[in-house]
């Protein structure tokens, strides 16, 4: 797999948990050297941390190497989210060469502009009931740990990492309103900004949806998923599964047909 990438965007590793896919992470981020990295938020998961902190050393390991991505040239914009709000107090300044912002705004190689933020903004929009975030907090965690034995199991008879979240987030419609409630949200935002998409995370749902004049895009997350959102040399952009048989999730929708188009944006 090419991995000269112009642009990187990782969100919700939820470093500090036992859930965290950290070895999948480090090798994946031993293979890129982008000129940008963009990590969108729940790096690391301050508010599970605060009742069972879980930091092993391949976890370390992985601040480790952003760090030395910072160092050697590359340009890693951090932008905390949800599970690690105490670093929004830090927005605008640079911590270790790591910059820190409330959200950025990307220009891709072909010009088009993204607004990127973590995402939580959008839980007030889509209007969940605190019952059923509740439900879904416990729901969640066990979905988490069914996951990791499943997944242990796998691995002894030599399979590939699979999503149970995954399965069952595509395939349960209460999940499905959420996830398309908040694509709805996101793309409104990026249209009222006038920009030509948006780039998020949170949800831990990877996907690109289009909808008219904005392109969606979600880079998932690597608790379940270990996905990322990467932008090619030519500006496309690409989803990629990381684990032991990395994978082309999906391209974006109709990205050569827009680059044949002229612009008409006034
Ligand atoms: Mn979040």
């Amino acid at each position: 797999m090419n991995t000269q990438f112009r642009a990187v965007f990782i969100s919700d590793v939820h470093l500090g948990t036992k859930a965290c896919q950290a070895e999948h992470l480090l090798s994946f981020l031993n293979r890129i050297t982008p000129p940008e990295l963009y990590l969108v938020g729940d790096i690391i998961d301050l508010i599970e941390m605060r009742k069972r902190a879980y930091f092993n050393d391949v976890q370390q390991q992985v601040v480790k190497r952003i760090l030395e991505m910072a160092q050697n040239g590359t340009r890693v914009v951090y932008i905390p989210g949800n599970h690690d709000a105490f670093f929004r107090q830090f927005c605008g300044q640079q911590l270790s060469g790591v910059e820190i912002m409330q959200q950025a705004i990307h220009t891709t190689a072909d010009g088009r502009r993204f607004l990127v933020s973590h995402g939580d903004e959008f839980d007030q929009m889509v209007k969940v009931s605190p019952v059923m975030l509740a439900v879904g907090d416990k729901a969640h965690h066990l979905m988490l740990s069914l996951n990791r034995h499943i997944n242990r199991v796998r691995r002894w008879c030599g399979r590939p990492y699979w999503s149970l979240a995954g399965y069952i987030k595509s395939h349960v419609s209460k999940a499905q309103e959420f996830i398309s409630r908040f694509e709805s949200a996101a793309i409104k935002t990026a249209r009222n900004k006038k920009l030509d998409g948006y780039i998020g995370g949170h949800i831990h749902f990877a996907r690109f949806q289009r909808q008219e004049d904005i392109l969606y895009c979600n880079d998932g997350d690597w608790v379940e998923h270990c996905t990322a959102l990467v932008e090619h040399e030519s500006g496309e952009l690409q989803l990629l599964h990381w684990s032991e048989q990395p994978v082309l999730l999906a391209r974006e929708p109709e990205h050569s047909t827009l680059a044949a188009t002229p612009s008409l944006a006034s």
